[in-house]
Parts: C-alpha cells; sequence; structure tokens
C-alpha cells in the first residue's frame, strides 16, 4: 500500500530513538505465500532520548497475527508504514508473530524468491518488510535467528549454532542494525575455503551457487582471500567471525551486500569462468568481493548514525575497494579508470538536476540516494583528505576511527574529528566537500614574462538545484613542471588552494616550462585550461604522471572532436601524430595504451559541447567520433597491425591483469581495424575464441561496424542456456546498434522470449544498452524515449527501485536542443501521471524535471 502522501526526510530533524535493543530473537517458518516471522524483542529506555511510554516499529505490507508485551496480549495501533503501542516505564518484552509472501515480492526487498530460493535485502529499509523494528540505523542489537523450512541449505548472519532436519540456527553476536540482517534458504552448492586471521582465528569461507554453477567460484573466492589478507595487511582489520558465506542470486536490485557475515551477490558478480566472463566482469568481481568484504569493518562494525550519513560507509568503502584494487592490479591504471567512472556518472549527476551533497540534507526515498555522488565522489573525499593529511597521519586517523568509533552509528563529525585530534588540523572548510554540491571548475591561466612562469588559478562551483550560491573548496592541486627537454624540473609537489583565486609562480633559467597540473587527478574537479595541441602531445609524451599522460591524450582527443563536431574541420595532425608514440610505445604498460588510445565517449562529448555553451548534435557526435576513428586507423593501419599480432596470447586464459592488459589493447587495435578491413580480423577472431573476453571483444567490434549478423544468431545457439552470458548478448545489440535502428532494435528484443524483463539484470541489459547507445537513445523522432518510458511505466508496479534508478536516463535532458528537450520531457511528464507510481519514481522524475 502506497502513502497518501509520500513525506520528505531531513537531517535536521533526527532524533535518537525511544529505546536501546537488548537482544532480537527472530523465528522463521518458510513457506512461499506464508511465511511467519517470530520476533522476541529486549527494549529498555534510551536515556539519550526523550522518555516514551510509546513503542513505534516500522512495518510494511505485514500481517500482524499476534503481539504481547512481557508475555500479556496488546492491540496496537497499525497503519500501512508502523505500528505504534502503550509500553511499561522500564525495560519490557516485546513479542510478535506476522505473516508474509515472499513470492509475491516482486520488489526485491525484504524477503524474497529468486527461482525457488528465499533471500533477502533488508538496506536501507527492508527489515520493516519482515518484522515490525525500529528500522533505522542506529538501533543496533545481536540478532539469534532460527529458520524452519524444507531447503537444504539454512544460512543467516553469524556463526552457526544447532541445525538438523529442517532448520538451522544462528547467532551474531555483533550488535549490528535491521539493514544488515540476511537469510538465504533454498538448494545451493558450497565452493569452499579455509582462512587463518592474523589473530590466529579460522574462519570457513563459502561461497553458496546454485547446483551446476560450483565450478564458476574459484575468482570470487580467491579474490575473498586476497581481499582479507589486504585488510589486515594495509589496516590492520581482522575478520571476526567463525564463517563467512557468500551466496549468488540471480534476481538483485544492485551488485551486491554487505550482510554481516552473509554477504549477498548478484550472481554476475560471483561467477566466472573464461569461457563466460570477460576481463572486465574478473575486474568487477574482485572489486566487489572486496568492496563487500571491507564493508565488515567499515560500516558494520561501525555504522551510520541515519542514512543522511550513508556516503560514511560507501565513500570511504569505495575508496578502500579503489586501494586494493590499484594494489591488486595497476594503480595508475586503475586511477584512470576510476576517474573516467566519476566523470562518466558522478560528473554527469552534478551536473543536471539530480544534483545533491555528498551528505545531503533530504530526502524522500532513501534508495534513490545510492549514487554516484554519495560512492564515488565520497570516495574522492577520503583520497583528498588522505593528500592533505599524508600517509601516516591517515593510518593513525583511521586507527582511532577503528578505535573509538567500534560498535557505534557514526556521523561525518565524527568521522572529520578523529583526523582533527590526530593531526590539529581544522577541516571546518574541508567539510564543506560533503555538504555543497556540485563540480568546482579550476580556471588556469598562465603568463610567462622576464624568465617568470605565472599561473593564476581561479575557483568556481556553479549553481545546482537548492544551492545556488557556493563557496570556496579546499583544493588539494598536485603539480609538476616539465622543462623544454621533456624533464621534470621539479617533483611532484603540491598547493592547497583554499581561496576562490591564488596564484603560482616559478622563475626559469630562460625556457618556457609547461606546467603538469592536478596529478594523480588529486581533486574531483573540471579544469579550464587552454593549451595547444603540441602543448597537449608534449605532455602525453613527456609527463611523468601516468594519469596526465592519459589526461593530456584525452584533452587532445576531445578538442580534435569537438573540433571535427562544430566545424566539420578535419582531424589535427598534431593528435594522429602523438598517437604514433602511445601505439608504437611497448615501453608503456599495454592496459595504459588501451586506454590512451581510446576516444572520449559520445555522453562525455555531449556534455563538453554543453558546458562550452554549445548545443550538442548527437548526430554529429555519433559520426564524427567514427570518422575519427577511421582517420586513426587509416593513419597507423601498420603499427595497430603490428599490436593486434603482437598482443595475442598464447596458452590457457588467465584473468590476471597483464594478460587483461594485453587483450584490452588488442580489442582496441581490433576496434580500429575493422575499420579497414571490413571486420575480416574481428570475424576470425569470433570463430577462433577461447574465452569470452575476445569472443564478445570481436562480436561487439563487428556490431559496431554495421556487420555480424552471423554472428549474433551463432553466439545466441551457442549461449541461449546461461543467463549471465545472454545478458551481454542483449545488452551488446542494443548498445552497439546504430543510431537508426536503436529503437526497433530494442524494441524487438524486449518481444523475445528470453527477454524476461522482470529479473533486473536483463532489464538494465536492454533498456540500459539503449541508454548507453548515445546516438540511438537521441535519435531524432525520439522513438527511443518512447520506448524506454513504456518500459519504465511497465516494471515500476513490480520493482520502484529498478525502475527509479533507471529513469536517470533522462537526468541529461536539458543539454539538447528544444525537440528533443520537448520529446524527453513528454516522456518524463507520461511517467509522473502515471496512476500509483511508486514513491521512488515519483521522486526521481520530480526532481529530474525540476
Ligand atoms: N550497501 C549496499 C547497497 C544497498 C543499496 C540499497 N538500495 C551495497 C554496497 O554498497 O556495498
Ligand atoms: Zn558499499
Amino acid at each position: 500500500m502506497k502513502d497518501a502522501a509520500p513525506q520528505t526526510i531531513r537531517l535536521a530533524d533526527y532524533r535518537p530513538f525511544s529505546h536501546l535493543i537488548d537482544s532480537v530473537h527472530l523465528t522463521f517458518r518458510l513457506s512461499p505465500r506464508a511465511t511467519r516471522v517470530i520476533s522476541r524483542i529486549g527494549f529498555r529506555p534510551n536515556p539519550d532520548a526523550d522518555a516514551a511510554n510509546t513503542l513505534r516499529l516500522d512495518g510494511e505490507n505485514l500481517t500482524l497475527i499476534r503481539a504481547t508485551i512481557d508475555g500479556v496480549p496488546v492491540t496496537p495501533d497499525i497503519t500501512p508504514t508502523h505500528l505504534t503501542c502503550a509500553v511499561p516505564d522500564g525495560a519490557f518484552v516485546w513479542e510478535a508473530e506476522v505473516e508474509i509472501a515472499p513470492e509475491t515480492n516482486t520488489a526485491l526487498e525484504g524477503l524474497y524468491m529468486s527461482n525457488g530460493m528465499y533471500c533477502t535485502q533488508c538496506e536501507a529499509e527492508g527489515f520493516r518488510k519482515i518484522t515490525y523494528y525500529p528500522d533505522r540505523p542506529d538501533v543496533m542489537a545481536p540478532f539469534t535467528v532460527r529458520i524452519e523450512g524444507d531447503a537444504p541449505v539454512l544460512l543467516s548472519n553469524g556463526n552457526p549454532g544447532d541445525s538438523g532436519a529442517g532448520f538451522a540456527e544462528w547467532h551474531d553476536p555483533w550488535p549490528k542494525p535491521a539493514y544488515l540482517f540476511a537469510l538465504v534458504a533454498g538448494d545451493l552448492v558450497a565452493h569452499s575455503g579455509q582462512f587463518t586471521t592474523m589473530n590466529g582465528d579460522e574462519v570457513a569461507l563459502n561461497v553458496w551457487v546454485r547446483p551446476g554453477d560450483e565450478g564458476k567460484c574459484d575468482y570470487a573466492l580467491d579474490a575473498l582471500i586476497r581481499s582479507m589478507k589486504w585488510d589486515e595487511q594495509v589496516y590492520g582489520r581482522a575478520y571476526d567471525l567463525s564463517v563467512f558465506n557468500i551466496v549468488a542470486v540471480d534476481d538483485f536490485n544492485m551488485g551486491a551486500m554487505e550482510n554481516k557475515g552473509l554477504n549477498i551477490f548478484n550472481s554476475k558478480y560471483v561467477l566466472a569462468s573464461p569461457e563466460t566472463a570477460t576481463d572486465r566482469d574478473y575486474e568487477f568481481i574482485e572489486g566487489i568481493i572486496a568492496h563487500e568484504y571491507f564493508h565488515n569493518w567499515t560500516g558494520n562494525r561501525i555504522t551510520c548514525r541515519d542514512w543522511f550519513q550513508l556516503c560514511l560507509k560507501e565513500g570511504l568503502t569505495v575508496f578502500r575497494d579503489q586501494q586494493f584494487s590499484g594494489d591488486m592490479r595497476s594503480a595508475p591504471v586503475k586511477r584512470i579508470e576510476s576517474v573516467l567512472a566519476l566523470r562518466a556518472r558522478q560528473f554527469r549527476e552534478d551536473n543536471g538536476p539530480l544534483a545533491h551533497p555528498v551528505r545531503p540534507e533530504s530526502y524522500i526515498e532513501i534508495n534513490n540516494f545510492y549514487t554516484a555522488t554519495v560512492y564515488e565522489k565520497g570516495a574522492e573525499l577520503i583520497g583528498m583528505l588522505k593528500r592533505l593529511v599524508g600517509d601516516d597521519a591517515y593510518d593513525n586517523a583511521l586507527t582511532l576511527y577503528f578505535d573509538r568509533h567500534d560498535g557505534q552509528a557514526c556521523t561525518i563529525e565524527d568521522w572529520l574529528q578523529v583526523f582533527e585530534d590526530t593531526t590539529g588540523r581544522d577541516l571546518s572548510q574541508f567539510k564543506r566537500w560533503y555538504t555543497q554540491p556540485g563540480t568546482p571548475r579550476l580556471k588556469v591561466e598562465e603568463s610567462y614574462e622576464n624568465n617568470r612562469l605565472t599561473v593564476k588559478l581561479t575557483q568556481h562551483t556553479p549553481p545546482t538545484p537548492g544551492y545556488p550560491e557556493k563557496r570556496p573548496q579546499v583544493i588539494p592541486i598536485a603539480y609538476g613542471l616539465i622543462g623544454e627537454d621533456g624533464g621534470d624540473l621539479i617533483g611532484t609537489e603540491m598547493l592547497v588552494m583554499n581561496t576562490a583565486e591564488t596564484e603560482l609562480t616559478f622563475d626559469t633559467n630562460g625556457t618556457r616550462p609547461l606546467l603538469s597540473l592536478l596529478r594523480g587527478f588529486s581533486a574531483p574537479v573540471i579544469v579550464e585550461r587552454s593549451l595547444t595541441a603540441e602543448q597537449r602531445a608534449f605532455l602525453l609524451a613527456h609527463d611523468t604522471d601516468s594519469f596526465n599522460r592519459w589526461e593530456a591524450g584525452r584533452a587532445l582527443a576531445k578538442d580534435v572532436l569537438i573540433a571535427m563536431i562544430t566545424d566539420n574541420a578535419a582531424p589535427d595532425p598534431a593528435y594522429l601524430n602523438a598517437l604514433a608514440q602511445v601505439i608504437g610505445d611497448t615501453t608503456l604498460d599495454p592496459a595504459f595504451r588501451a586506454l590512451a588510445l581510446s576516444l572520449p565517449s559520445e555522453d562525455d562529448l555531449a556534455q563538453s559541447l554543453f558546458d562550452g555553451g554549445l548545443t550538442p548534435d548527437p548526430a554529429a557526435i555519433h559520426h564524427q567520433r567514427q570518422r575519427l576513428t577511421k582517420e586513426i586507423a587509416k593513419a597507423h593501419a601498420d603499427a595497430l597491425a603490428h599490436t593486434y599480432a603482437d598482443c595475442a596470447l598464447s596458452g590457457p586464459y588467465s584473468p590476471d591483469a597483464k594478460a587483461a592488459g594485453l587483450r584490452a589493447l588488442r580489442m582496441t587495435a581490433l576496434g580500429f581495424l575493422s575499420y579497414l578491413d571490413d571486420g575480416a580480423r574481428a570475424r576470425d577472431q569470433f570463430a577462433s575464441a577461447d574465452n569470452m573476453t575476445e569472443k564478445l571483444g570481436a562480436l561487439s567490434t563487428l556490431l559496431a561496424i554495421g556487420k555480424g549478423e552471423n554472428e549474433v544468431a551463432a553466439f545466441y545457439d551457442e549461449w541461449s542456456h546461461d543467463r549471465l552470458v545472454m545478458d551481454k548478448w542483449f545488452m551488446l545489440q542494443a548498445m552497439q546498434a546504430s543510431p537508426e535502428k536503436a529503437a526497433d532494435v530494442v524494441h524487438a528484443l524486449g518481444q523475445h522470449a528470453d527477454f524476461d524483463w522482470k529479473n533486473p539484470n536483463r532489464f538494465r541489459s536492454l533498456i540500459g544498452g539503449l541508454a548507453a547507445n548515445h546516438g540511438g537513445l537521441h535519435h531524432v523522432g525520439g522513438a527511443a524515449y518512447d520506448l524506454i518510458a513504456d518500459w519504465l511505466i511497465r516494471l515500476d508496479p513490480l520493482n520502484p527501485q529498478t525502475t527509479a534508478r533507471m529513469t536517470t536516463i533522462f537526468e541529461t535532458w536539458r543539454r539538447y536542443d528544444p525537440d528533443r528537450q520537448a520529446l524527453m520531457r513528454a516522456a518524463l511528464e507520461r511517467i509522473k501521471s502515471t496512476p500509483n507510481l511508486s514513491r521512488d519514481c515519483a521522486e526521481m522524475v520530480g526532481r529530474i524535471l525540476g
């Protein structure tokens, strides 16, 4: 049932809960349509809250069978969202029995069923769909759980207790909020391992999957073991239970969930074999396994006081998983990939109607705030803090954080306080990064006179919805100086800019040096700096900071493309020449070369044009980007052919970073060469590939040049039995369809017998694939907009969370020309006026329309 008028929740209104909980006992009698949940909860008054003789418990879609307080039956007042009940002054025991129907729970929040298996998703507010409870992160308690059911495997959080035919008991000694509760019951098999902690404790590790998938768990288990080791070595954090369970589920709204001792994963981020998973999939599995494991300390042992503090656990945990991936693979390549993702998702968000602070101040539906801003920008803030205070001070602050706040539900103020206490710094201005939305622009003006280089820096953050005025941020700017001969004149230094304007000066010996600015992308800002193609090419050739080296090439490509798009100019030869060094320099990491050769995305180009005061023309963007791809192919045909041949690997497939880098470079070369050989190499590769990376890379290349019909059919015949591989098949066709055909292709695929639209992965593959096809999405006439709106309207009543998230496809609508704006607005209005639209979607569409 829906609320009549959805309420806005505000950070400023935070009040502690009336009671504390000493213990929670839950009994589940599982049944698809009539699961009984019996709760026994020991409450006592919270000394930090106002005295209350009423208990208010959250609860949604529950049928209350009975309730007692200290054994005496009570009759609470019940609304669609909660119950209230008079309670004694002191401590008391609340008992309740409710009935729920997991089988009809299509929202995949609370207790639901996926392929006959019971599973839960409680973050953020799913526990209230399981039983009546104070469903808020600052109420923490130890849980004891008894599961009764006929499934062979019955799992919950913590350590295993008694078990026997038809039942299993679990006890989690670590006090936790309800959002970390989990239960799984089903026909599962384990791929098992073992870990001994730095304290000498033995931990049983299990990756639980459906029978038949047990051969695809090696990599996930290995990533888990490496994560456990890394967290001990780098953060001094050991695991704290006798068992760590991971379960793979096919129907899941997001990537994974860090429930205490029982992580639940989208099967896409667990299952991998060389034949079915790409290098990218392996990389994601490693990163997400690490992320969820790292939450055990940053999120679970220390959690959030309220959902406004979400970045406290998410920003820090993303930062930690990025560090881990950098250590496991190549740190510079990981940094470039993280920045690419930040720009594609967070800058896009920050520059549109959905911009919000890393710590928002209000929300209607908290699930709408699991955003790139909270996660990715949140992680950048941790990186900036570390850069500002230094590595040792960061370690000291983290040690204090874990010591001081273990077992607590904390705030951003608590987090910053440990840095202030350990370093003596005043971080009040730095805190603006958490409270002020928008991406700062850093304008750079350089002049050279009398052997002195003067660099004037000005910062400015444009207005965002609800935040018209912005104050200066603390921006750590790492920089270096490169001499005429290409050598470094100084090491990397750091300027901490905390005013609207500042100046850097360098005295030189008579030749003008070139500044390498914002090395390592030391702050999440947009640099506005005019450099000539020659200067950018010089940095691409000589910068010793690999991030800036890549950045110079990227900026050069963007300048060239923008000139082509706006003036139909010929590609600047300075760019084509500069690429020769990247293609030919075998001393460079192949993964880096692949990134340096790749062109900015069409969406990125559209945003850059818009930022420059121009209206992006999606057709011109698509055409010119293809044209440049061809020109690069022609200019470097031989070198690319050599690269393609030289990067071929022999022997069995390995997902390690080195092999993956070679394959990435080889696929990039193939992408160019296919414009010259009409797809001949790609066709051969498709036929002979023994791994999914090369198979899919070949298919993608063929589709990009308008070929591959036979291969699409052959791929289907080979893989139609594999759900995760079929997701790729749907996605690739949607993403690579030509602008003219994209909506038709997706419409037809939407009718395909295998398009199980209720499965979030499948839905995201097809509809998200079309969204990622910039030219197709924005093709004249708006057929794609309408198609997407139709699908979102259809999915919303079943799964509001996934639907709401996908409305962000339209967040950039104001970038485009009046016709497209009108078409997108009409699609959004149509969604908005759908009867019984979910609170999730209503909030998103309302904010996007502004
Ligand atoms: N904490 C979960 C995300 C929950 C999303 C709820 N809508 C996964 C993660 O960030 O690790
Ligand atoms: Zn997380």
